[in-house]
C-alpha cells in the first residue's frame, strides 16, 4: 500500500482516518485496546526512549488476536501445546509487555513495564527469549520473526507427524512490519512455507505506510498480498482498527488450507494527534504534551501505568481462557502411550542410549583408520547419530551431495507428509538458518543444515541470534577452505572461521579427522546450550587418532603427537592442516628438533580450560599456527613471538594440490619457516 512521499509541512492526511475511527462508538474491544496503548505510551515515556508507534497502531489487532484466537494459558506460558506468537516487528517490543501484562503472567507486572528498557528488566528494548517465559523468540533484527515461526510452524507439523494430533496441534501468529516485509528473508521464508503448505502459519502484516525515512513510498512499491499470493498463501486485507473485520479475517485464515496473510491496514501512533500516520510517532517518546493529548482523544483518563479494573479483569479472564483447554490436555498427555518420549524430547534430553552407535563408530574409525573427507566422515557420525536421536532434524541448502548430510533411509519432508525428518531448503541459507532457530525455540527438534563454508555469510544474523538465545542449532559447513579447489576463490572461504569464532557461545568445531568428526559431533549434539559450526574439508584426510576412548576434542585442543625431547617448536593446526603439521613434524624431528603437534578443533572449548593446560599444550617452545585461512585472532594462540603460516588474503581456482604450494600451506614450508626462526 504506497502512496506518496510526504514532505514535512505538507497536512497529515491519516489525521482525519483517525478522527472517523475514534468517533466510532467506543466498545468493550477499543477500551482493551486502550489499555495496550496506554501502557506503551506510559513505558516508553518513562524511558524516555522506545517504539510507541507500531503498539498503538496493532492494539487493535493484537486485542482480537489474544481475546479470541491465541491458545495460551498465562498460568503456564511454556505449555508444550500452546501456540506460539511471533512479534517479527521487534521494535514494537511494548505491545508484547503489555499484553503479556494485561493477560496476568507472572514475572511481568507494572513494575517491570516501569522499568521498561532498563538493566535486568525482562521489558528489553526488543523482546529477548529467556527474559521472560512468555517471550518466544528474539526479535528486532527485521526479518528474523517470519522466518522463526515459519520453523516453529514446520516444528508443529513435524511433532505432530511423530506424536500425532492428540498432544501436538497449534497455531503460529506472527505480527509483522514494513521493515520485515522488505527484508530479503521473508521472501526465503515465505516462499517456503508456501511450498511446504504450512496452514497453521498466520501473518499479521501490520501495513501502515511508514518506516523510518517516512512513508514507504519513498522505497516500497511492492503488491505485498500478491507476493504473497505468488508464494501459495492466502491473502485478506482488512482495517486494522475495524475489531470484527479483523476477527472474520482471523476466523477465515484458522480454517485456510495455506499459510495466511492478513495486511492489517493500521495507522501508526494510533490516537497521537499530530504524530499519527508519521514516523514521528515509529521511535521515540511522543513528549508529554502529545502523551496527554494522545490519552485524551482515547477517552483514557487514568494516571500512568493504571489500568481500570474493569479493563484489567476482561484482559485476566482471556489470561485464562486456554485454562481449560491446558488441562485437557495435560489429562491426554497423562495417558498418552508416548508421554514419556514426548516430554523427553521437549525438554531437550537426548535418549538414554543416543551415543552408543557413536561409540561404535568411534572404535571401528580407530581400527580401520580411514583416509575420508571430514564431510564424508560427518555423514558417518550422522548414520549413527539419527537413527539413535529421533528429534535431529537435518537438510541442505540445495548441496545434500556436496554436505553429505542425508542419512539413507531418512524420508524427505514433503507437502502434505511431516513423518521425513530431512529438509530440502532450496536455495535459501538465511531462511534456513532463521527457521532452524525457531525450530529449536519451539523444542522437541534438534535441527542440522548445511551448505558451503563460505555461504555462512548468507546465515551470519541468524547464526549471531541462535549463539545470542542459546540455542541448540548445528550447522554443517563444508568446503572449509582452497582444498575445495577448482571452485576458486568466490567458493573458499579465508575470512569465514575467523568470522564466526568471534561470535559469542557460537561453538566452531573444525576436525582433521574422521575421528575428530566424530568427537565434534558428539560435543554438538550435546551441546543444549548454544549452536554449533562444523566446518569440514571437501579432500580426503589421513587419519592421526587411533585412540577411541576419551572424547579428546572436548578440551577444544590436545597434543596429538608430543616432541622426542623438549619441545623447539610447537606445531598448532586444525581441521585438514593437522596431517600437514604431522608430516612437517616428522621432518623437523628427522632433522633433530624436537616438534609437539596440537590439534585445535574448538578455539571456544579451548579457551575455556584452565590456563595451566593450555599452557601445558602450547607450550613455551616456538609456536607455529598452521590454518588455510587468514591467521586473524591467531596471535590469541601463538603469541607475540609465534609464526603462522596460512593465507594472507583470498584464494584461487586450480586444483587443491596446487593451491596448497602456490600459497606456501605445505609441509616443506612450515619445516623451511621454522628451520629458519630456530637458526
Ligand atoms: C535488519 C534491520 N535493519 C534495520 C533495523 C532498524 N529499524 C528498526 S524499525 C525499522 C523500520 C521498520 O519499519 P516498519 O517495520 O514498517 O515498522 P513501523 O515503523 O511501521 O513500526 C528499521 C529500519 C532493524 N531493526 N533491523
Ligand atoms: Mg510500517
Amino acid at each position: 500500500m504506497a502512496s506518496i512521499a510526504l514532505s514535512p509541512d505538507a497536512p497529515n492526511p491519516a489525521l482525519a482516518a483517525q478522527a472517523a475511527i475514534l468517533a466510532r462508538p467506543a466498545t468493550e474491544e477499543r477500551r482493551m485496546a486502550d489499555a495496550i496503548r496506554a501502557l506503551s505510551i506510559d513505558a516508553v515515556e518513562k524511558a524516555k526512549s522506545g517504539h510507541p508507534g507500531m503498539p498503538m497502531g496493532m492494539a487493535d489487532a493484537a486485542t482480537v488476536l489474544f481475546t479470541k484466537f491465541v491458545k495460551f494459558d498465562a498460568a503456564d506460558p511454556r505449555w508444550p501445546d500452546r501456540d506460539r506468537f511471533v512479534l517479527s516487528a521487534g521494535h514494537g517490543s511494548m505491545l508484547l509487555y503489555a499484553l503479556l501484562h494485561l493477560t496476568g503472567h507472572a514475572g511481568m507486572g507494572i513494575e517491570e513495564l516501569q522499568r521498561f528498557r532498563q538493566l535486568h528488566s525482562p521489558a528489553a528494548g526488543h523482546p529477548e527469549f529467556g527474559e521472560h517465559p512468555g517471550i518466544e523468540t528474539t526479535t528486532g533484527p527485521l526479518g528474523q520473526g517470519i522466518a522463526n515461526a515459519v520453523g516453529m510452524a514446520l516444528a508443529e507439523r513435524l511433532l505432530a507427524a511423530r506424536f500425532g494430533k492428540s498432544l501436538v496441534d497449534h497455531r503460529t501468529w506472527v505480527i509483522a512490519g514494513d521493515g520485515c516485509m522488505q527484508e530479503g528473508i521473508s521472501h526465503e521464508a515465505a516462499s517456503l512455507a508456501g511450498h511446504l503448505q504450512l496452514e497453521k502459519l498466520c501473518v499479521l502484516y501490520d501495513d501502515n505506510s511508514i518506516t523510518i525515512d517516512g512513508d514507504t513510498g519513498l522505497s516500497f512499491s511492492d503488491d505485498t498480498l500478491k507476493r504473497f499470493q505468488a508464494y501459495g498463501w492466502a491473502v485478506r486485507r482488512v482495517d486494522g482498527h475495524d475489531s470484527a473485520e479483523v476477527e472474520a479475517a482471523l476466523a477465515w485464515a484458522t480454517r485456510s488450507r495455506k499459510p495466511t496473510l492478513i495486511a492489517c491496514r493500521t495507522i501508526i501512533g494510533f490516537a497521537a494527534p499530530t504524530k499519527a500516520g508519521t514516523a514521528g510517532s515509529h521511535g521515540s517518546p511522543l513528549g508529554p504534551s502529545e502523551a496527554e493529548a494522545a490519552k485524551s482523544a482515547l477517552g483514557w483518563n487514568h494516571p500512568p501505568f493504571e489500568v481500570p479494573e474493569g479493563i484489567r479483569d476482561r484482559w485476566n479472564a482471556a489470561g485464562r481462557r486456554g485454562g481449560g483447554t491446558r488441562h485437557s490436555w495435560l489429562k491426554r498427555l497423562a495417558k498418552h502411550p508416548m508421554r514419556a518420549e514426548f516430554e523427553r524430547a521437549m525438554a531437550g534430553k537426548l535418549p538414554e542410549a543416543w551415543h552408543e552407535p557413536l561409540a561404535a563408530l568411534r572404535a571401528s574409525l580407530a581400527e580401520g583408520r580411514p583416509k575420508l573427507a571430514t564431510r564424508v566422515s560427518s555423514q558417518k557420525a550422522l548414520e549413527a547419530l539419527v537413527p539413535a536421536v529421533p528429534e535431529m532434524v537435518g537438510g541442505s541448502a540445495d548441496l545434500t551431495g556436496s554436505n553429505n548430510t542425508n542419512v539413507k533411509g531418512i524420508p524427505s519432508v514433503v507437502r502434505g507428509n511431516f513423518a521425513g525428518r530431512y529438509i530440502h531448503w532450496g536455495v535459501r541459507e538465511h531462511g534456513m538458518a532463521a527457521a532452524m532457530n525457531g525450530m529449536a525455540l519451539h523444542g522437541g527438534i534438534i535441527p542440522y543444515s548445511g551448505t558451503f563454508l563460505v555461504f555462512a555469510d548468507y546465515m551470519r544474523p541468524a547464526i549471531r541470534l541462535a549463539a545470542l538465545m542459546r540455542q541448540r542449532v548445528i550447522h554443517v559447513l563444508t568446503h572449509d577452505s582452497i582444498g575445495l579447489g577448482e571452485d576458486g576463490p568466490t567458493h573458499q572461504p579465508v575470512e569465514t572461521l575467523a568470522g564466526l569464532r568471534c561470535i559469542p557461545n557460537l561453538a566452531v568445531f573444525r576436525p582433521g579427522d574422521a575421528m575428530e568428526t566424530a568427537e565434534c559431533w558428539e560435543l554438538a549434539v550435546k551441546r543444549a546450550d548454544g549452536p554449533s559450526v562444523l566446518a569440514l574439508s571437501r579432500q580426503n584426510l589421513a587419519a592421526f587418532r587411533a585412540d577411541a576412548g576419551e572424547n579428546r576434542c572436548a578440551r577444544g585442543g590436545y597434543v596429538v603427537a608430543e616432541a622426542s625431547g623438549p619441545r623447539r617448536a610447537t606445531l598448532i593446526a586444525s581441521g585438514s592442516e593437522v596431517g600437514l603439521a604431522l608430516a612437517a613434524r616428522q621432518a623437523l624431528e628427522d632433522s633433530g628438533i624436537a616438534t609437539a603437534v596440537v590439534s585445535l578443533p574448538c578455539w571456544e572449548l579451548f579457551a575455556a580450560q584452565d590456563a595451566s593446560y593450555r599452557e601445558e599444550v602450547l607450550g613455551n617452545a616456538l609456536r607455529v599456527g598452521v590454518e588455510a585461512a587468514i591467521g586473524f585472532g591467531w596471535e590469541r594462540w601463538l603469541g607475540p613471538e609465534g609464526m603462522f603460516i596460512g593465507m594472507a588474503g583470498f584464494g584461487a581456482s586450480a586444483p587443491a594440490e596446487d593451491l596448497f604450494r602456490h600459497f606456501g600451506i605445505t609441509a616443506e614450508a612450515v619445516v623451511a619457516a621454522v628451520k629458519k626462526r630456530l637458526g
